[in-house]
């Protein structure tokens, strides 16, 4: 089956995002505002308290993966946890969720993506949920000088155990210099590779740079990638790849729903804390607003 062609490159420019946090977003940029069914691709860098305090979302999962550092993240059913280096956290906002995210406070610096993926218009109102998983419980493939992380989807013969509503892979792959590797895609999805660290060559002939996305045509089942021989470091990429839900996206922010009505529903329910938005008794922000006092604190801009 044939190869996938390279349709766009989009360069991750970093941007504000929440309070005091750079991203370089790269899926729901100017460029490229959405890659049916991604919403949103975020590389974050920065140290705590500069993160995303206390904020809603409804109608999709987002997918947090630590690179370095640790992240902490707290809900308003009091559900909270540490995501450390390698660690995952697949999340189903679903109906409803409140949270803070926000940079572990004696971390350091701190690295790490998150991509929102949108939820069929029949899946939107489900119960939130997590999946998290360790780094040491992301099953892993090794072939000829190339390694996967396979936090979704398949790859070299290796599943991963979490659920996506929205059939999705997420794959972390390393490949030294000189080595090279081939992943199957399923037809008729969208796909991308984002470099985190060095170059990859993308069917022997496009270069992909740092901080980068390879956008890929849907006609196609296979990506190739390698690591030039002359080159200096492993490089590391993600390969998201999902299925294009094709329904329509009526978005605010961190409201994604199919239609005005829902939408304006949505801000009623958050409005009065129902339908899933609804706070556990006695619940208050920790996390969130003690890294929100803190940067009043040290008089930073917002
Ligand atoms: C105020 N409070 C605006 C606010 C906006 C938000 C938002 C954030 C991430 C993210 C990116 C990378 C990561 C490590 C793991 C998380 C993102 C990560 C995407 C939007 C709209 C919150 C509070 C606010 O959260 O965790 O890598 N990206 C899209 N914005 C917010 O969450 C104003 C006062
Ligand atoms: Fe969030």
């Amino acid at each position: 089956m044939a190869l996938k062609s390279v349709d766009q490159i989009v360069v991750g420019n970093e941007q504000s995002e929440g309070v005091g946090a750079r991203v370089r977003r790269t899926i729901g940029s100017y460029s490229l505002r959405r890659l049916d069914p991604f919403l949103f691709l975020d590389e974050f860098k920065g140290e705590w308290p500069n993160g995303f305090p206390d904020h809603p979302h409804r109608g999709f999962e987002t997918v947090s993966y630590l690179l370095k550092g640790a992240f902490q993240h707290e809900d308003f059913t009091g559900a909270a946890g540490l995501l450390e280096a390698g660690d995952v956290q697949w999340m189903t906002a679903g109906r409803g969720i409140v949270h803070s995210e926000i940079p572990g406070k004696n971390a350091g610096p701190v690295w790490g993506l998150q991509l929102w993926v949108n939820l069929k218009a029949k899946d939107k109102m489900v119960e939130p949920r997590y999946q998290e998983k360790k780094a040491k419980n992301i099953p892993r493939g090794e072939k000829d000088g190339v390694s996967v992380a396979v936090i979704a989807g398949e790859s070299m013969g290796v599943k991963s155990p979490v659920q996506t509503l929205t059939p999705a892979y997420y794959l972390d792959f390393t490949i030294e210099p000189g080595c090279s590797f081939t992943q199957d895609v399923p037809q008729g999805w969208n796909s991308s590779l984002y470099v985190v660290q060095g170059s990859v060559t993308i069917n022997s002939a496009k270069k992909v740079n740092v901080h980068e996305l390879a956008v890929f045509s849907i006609d196609g089942t296979k990506i190739s990638m390698s690591n030039a021989a002359t080159s200096s470091e492993p490089v590391k990429l993600i390969l998201i790849a999902g299925q294009p839900l094709n329904e329509p996206v009526v978005q605010h922010g961190p409201f994604v729903l199919t239609n005005e009505e829902d939408l304006m529903k949505t801000f009623d329910d958050y409005q009065k804390g129902k339908n899933g938005f609804e706070k556990a008794p006695g619940w208050k922000s920790k996390q969130g607003t003690e890294a929100l006092k803190a940067r009043g604190k040290q008089g930073r801009d917002l």
